[in-house]
């Protein structure tokens, strides 16, 4: 391994050259397949994970139930308090954690430290909200008698992650079910085993510290068939789910058939509409992150740019100064702004989206290659590395491929327009609904983006690019993004189970709307 890896690995008591265990119940085991955790900047392979067996992952169900049933009785700001102290670990390892995750992810560093930050905050928000996760008193309509709406915890909470997001996705929901009560089993995506493993270490060590069954917080990595042996299951109460729209529609089927919960967050196509009278020297570098940013692998990456007839000549040239500053590079040098792409394969999804827009005719303003391997040098030729690509399709048509299609790659696509009511419709032309972000400074326009004729998208935002939300609002996507909500806002409620209970103190039992029926 080479020495950085070796270091990083070190630095969180991960061991190296050696067969890793990727399961964890309270104790740690693996015995299934082997999972190979790649590095995408140089092709080195950091470690082999023995991910969990089919008796494993039952294993791991039956001790998660267990842990449900002890922890679900401690009370919630003792579970705070715990979050509380699970913050603390996270936040000492901040750096080493963010390390790995550029290692084994690709994101270039801040980023990679910027995504434990999330989950470091959200254990802070869940902290407080340990202490107001709070049901409702309810007038009835009954004289003595009252209607309580009472959260109590669901269960086992199963959180099947993407390799883009490998710590702070798992952190939104591990955050708000441990707050709740509940069991969380963590499937990482079985390319970042080592990001699940890492995480799971810190955690499980404050909660045997406590004295807790460290199955609160389980880990099983694993390929598809370990995720479908959980949506499957009747043991796991809610499944919440990062992922394709492919496979997040199959997932929802299954756990719907057997009517258990589900949280979906899917695919995005997120678009940015610059007004005229935008700010553009704010505009201009919010598009070069939200569209090059991560190398365009957020679910709230910019896809589609919506320009003003009145500034698109300005806007693109300004645009395409920046894209031509860039190079790619190592993401875990203070300088880079671009990483690698995640896999091999998304190199191949890059160029058949390039090729699909050059087949339609689409101008190409800059990029549209991979980077050529032996320019890069050793180590880098190893690497995923791809040019962030600027296209104006001849067209715009929201229902051609081009427009429509989510490819997880940095591929922006520029169309031009005269009035905001069309850029509005462009926006919610596509099957897709995560984010959405507008650039003006007029109230009026304002106004109609925010309201029922505005953006369908789970994040409206104005002045703000489409990525890099905080983890105080509710983070996700209508449409075939799933309608599922993560993190802050209201986000909890989904992950506990509410009783609606009326009460009776009186010495009379009156029915409802007045029916008479003899006692
Ligand atoms: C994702 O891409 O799956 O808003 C999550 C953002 C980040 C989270 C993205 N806070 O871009």
């Amino acid at each position: 391994l080479s020495t950085r890896a070796s270091a990083i690995l070190s630095a969180l008591d991960i061991p190296i050259d050696k067969e890793l265990a990727g399961v964890y119940h309270g104790e740690w085991t693996g015995s299934g397949d082997l999972l190979e955790s790649k590095c995408p900047t140089t092709g080195e392979v950091l470690a082999r994970v023995r991910s969990a067996s089919p008796e494993e992952l039952h294993a791991a169900l039956h001790k998660s139930r267990e842990a449900y049933q002890v922890f679900r009785s401690i009370p919630a700001p003792k579970r705070g308090e715990i979050l509380r102290q699970i913050r603390v670990a996270l936040a000492s390892k901040r750096d080493e954690l963010g390390a790995l995750v550029s290692l084994e992810m690709g994101k270039i560093r801040t980023e990679g430290v910027g995504e434990v930050q999330e989950f470091v905050d959200i254990a802070d928000y869940a902290v407080g909200l340990s202490r107001m996760m709070n049901g409702r008193l309810v007038a009835s309509e009954r004289p003595g008698h009252s209607i309580l709406e009472v959260p109590n915890p669901l269960g086992v909470v199963a959180v099947l992650s993407a390799f883009n997001f490998p710590v702070a996705v798992y952190g939104w929901n591990l955050a708000l079910s441990l707050a709740a009560g509940n069991a969380t089993l963590w499937k990482p995506s079985p390319s970042t085993p080592l990001c699940g493993i890492a995480v799971t270490k810190i955690v499980s060590g404050v909660l045997e510290r406590n004295g807790v069954p460290g199955a609160v917080a389980g880990l099983v990595t694993g390929d598809k068939d370990v995720g479908a042996g959980i949506v499957e299951s009747q043991d796991v109460d809610m499944v919440s789910f990062t992922g394709s729209e492919a496979v997040g529609r199959h997932v929802g089927k299954v756990v719907q058939s057997r009517f258990g919960k589900v949280l979906l967050e899917l695919g995005g196509n997120n678009a940015v509409i610059v007004m005229p009278d935008a700010d553009l020297s704010l505009a201009v570098p919010a598009v070069f992150f939200g569209a090059v940013g991560t190398a365009g692998q957020r679910c709230t990456s910019t896809r589609r740019l919506f320009l003003h007839r009145a500034i698109a000549p300005e806007f693109l040239s300004r645009l395409r100064a920046l894209y031509a500053s860039l190079l790619p590079g190592d993401p875990l040098a203070p300088s880079t702004l671009l990483g690698p792409l995640h896999t091999r394969a998304a190199v191949g999804v890059y160029s058949d989206a390039v090729a699909r827009l050059q087949t339609v005719g689409a101008e190409i303003l800059t990029g549209g290659a991979r980077y050529d391997g032996a320019a890069l040098g050793s180590p880098l030729d190893g690497g995923n590395f791809v040019q962030p690509t600027i296209a104006v399709p001849p067209t715009v048509d929201m229902g051609d491929a081009v427009w429509r299609t989510e490819t997880f790659a940095p591929v922006l696509c520029v169309g031009v327009f005269d009035a905001l009511e069309e850029a509005i419709a462009w926006n919610n032309g596509v099957p897709q609904g995560l984010s959405s972000s507008l650039w003006t400074r007029d109230l009026r326009n304002v106004g109609k983006w925010i309201g029922p004729a505005g953006s369908d998208a789970g994040i409206v935002n104005v002045n703000v690019g489409t990525s890099g939300a905080e983890i105080g609002a509710a983070f996700g996507g209508n449409k075939t993004t799933g309608w599922g909500r993560e993190s802050g806002g209201d986000a909890w409620k989904q992950y506990v189970r509410w009783s609606a209970c009326t009460i009776n103190f009186s010495d009379e039992a009156p029915l409802a709307q007045g029916v008479q029926f003899p006692s």
